[in-house]
């Protein structure tokens, strides 16, 4: 028996956020924030809250429906998130989890924790065994145009942010060193800088590219062939002084396990929507650890912050901003740093704007 308020409902709303500026990636672009509102109502009269970010509003309404769908297999269950998470990977063994499913099972895993923290009227980072302390994050931009973008990298400078990214690959290998060059000459030698080509090389042209940019003391490259190619990956790793990093499409933790074994990183940055939520973040974490590979975060700087702090071999918080167009305040921020709200994950839904960008 449990003394648990129970789950009385689970509803989710599509909506279609802006950004403050497209994330251009050499492999397509994101002009808009396509997120699934998730609300996981309790028999205590709060209600959970997390969203998760579709990459297009084509993923959201199969989501929606989905959520709709297990609803049945929520509802009147303790707010539990580690045993419902253990019921789904059961439920769902047949089918697997990867995709969609993965990705509202880890939304829906969120918004149980965040309503758990509401519960106890406590951050999730504390529920965790952690202190909201705040967590060293990177400014994350998508491919930046040079100069024309120099004033939005200073402006990261001025917020204390002392790590950037940067996407890489959209043309040749003469732009990537432009790009480099007049990057580094905003920002000096001191600010970490990360490269991330987003699955467009192949490991010779990875390596040939790495070559020419040797001038720039890059921090890490991110994902330069295909997610899936762990061998790739490692290939790389073999071949460079620079760190590979990879992870935001790692399909719960079994996958990251393979990575792991296959060598294929020296950082690793699991998704939340990806690794299944705060459950699934905590044995990446546990992984990570026993592994010695520094974690890293991948949007959700919300959840993310709450996460990090109990993280042993935390890196960075990945600041890329989706969805504070559609919550009463966005991220506690300050000099480079995100410092975890609560209760729970410390989300709070701007119901006008909810309206506004309803879909
Ligand atoms: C990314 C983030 C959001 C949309 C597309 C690509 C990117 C990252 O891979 O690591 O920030
Ligand atoms: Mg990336």
């Amino acid at each position: 028996m449990t003394d648990l308020p129970t789950i009385t409902s689970i509803t989710a709303r599509a909506v279609n956020a802006p950004l403050e500026r497209p994330v251009r990636t050499a492999s397509g672009a994101l002009e808009s924030a396509p997120l699934l509102l998730i609300d996981a109502g309790t028999d205590a009269g709060i209600t959970g809250r997390a969203y998760v970010m579709g990459y297009t509003v084509a993923t959201l309404e199969p989501m929606r429906a989905f959520l709709a769908n297990i609803e049945a297999m929520c509802v009147g269950q303790p707010i539990a998130p580690v045993d419902l998470a253990a019921g789904f990977e059961n439920r769902f063994r047949l089918m697997g989890r990867q995709g969609l499913v993965g990705m509202a099972l880890s939304g829906l895993d969120m918004a149980l924790w965040d309503a758990l923290g509401q519960v106890h009227g406590a951050p999730v980072v504390q529920l965790l065994g952690g202190t909201a302390m705040p967590v060293k994050a990177y400014d994350s931009y998508g491919i930046v145009d040079m100069p024309e973008d120099a004033g939005v990298l200073e402006r990261s400078l001025e917020r204390g942010f002392t790590a950037i990214k940067i996407k890489l690959g959209e043309d040749d290998v003469a732009l990537d060193v432009a790009t480099c060059r007049a990057v580094r000459e905003v920002i000096g030698n001191d600010v970490a800088l990360m490269v991330d080509y987003n699955q467009s090389q192949t490991v010779t042209e990875t390596l040939w590219r790495l070559d020419h940019l040797a001038d720039f003391d890059l921090y890490w490259v991110e994902e330069p062939v295909p997610a899936e190619d762990l061998n790739a990956h490692a290939e790389i790793r073999a071949g460079t002084h620079v760190p590979v990093q990879t992870g935001e499409n790692w399909w719960f933790v079994s996958d990251m396990e393979k990575a792991v074994a296959a060598g294929a990183c020296d950082f690793a940055m699991p998704d939340l929507m990806k690794i299944g939520g705060i459950t699934g973040w905590q044995k990446a974490a546990g992984l990570a650890a026993a592994a010695r590979i520094p974690v890293s975060s991948h949007l959700f700087i919300e959840a993310s912050a709450h996460v990090l702090p109990v993280t042993p071999t935390a890196h960075y918080l990945e600041y890329l901003d989706v969805a504070s167009t559609v919550q009463e305040s966005p991220p506690d921020f300050k000099d480079g740093h995100v410092t975890p709200r609560g209760p729970g994950l410390g989300m709070v839904w701007d119901e006008a704007a909810v309206k506004r960008y309803l879909l």
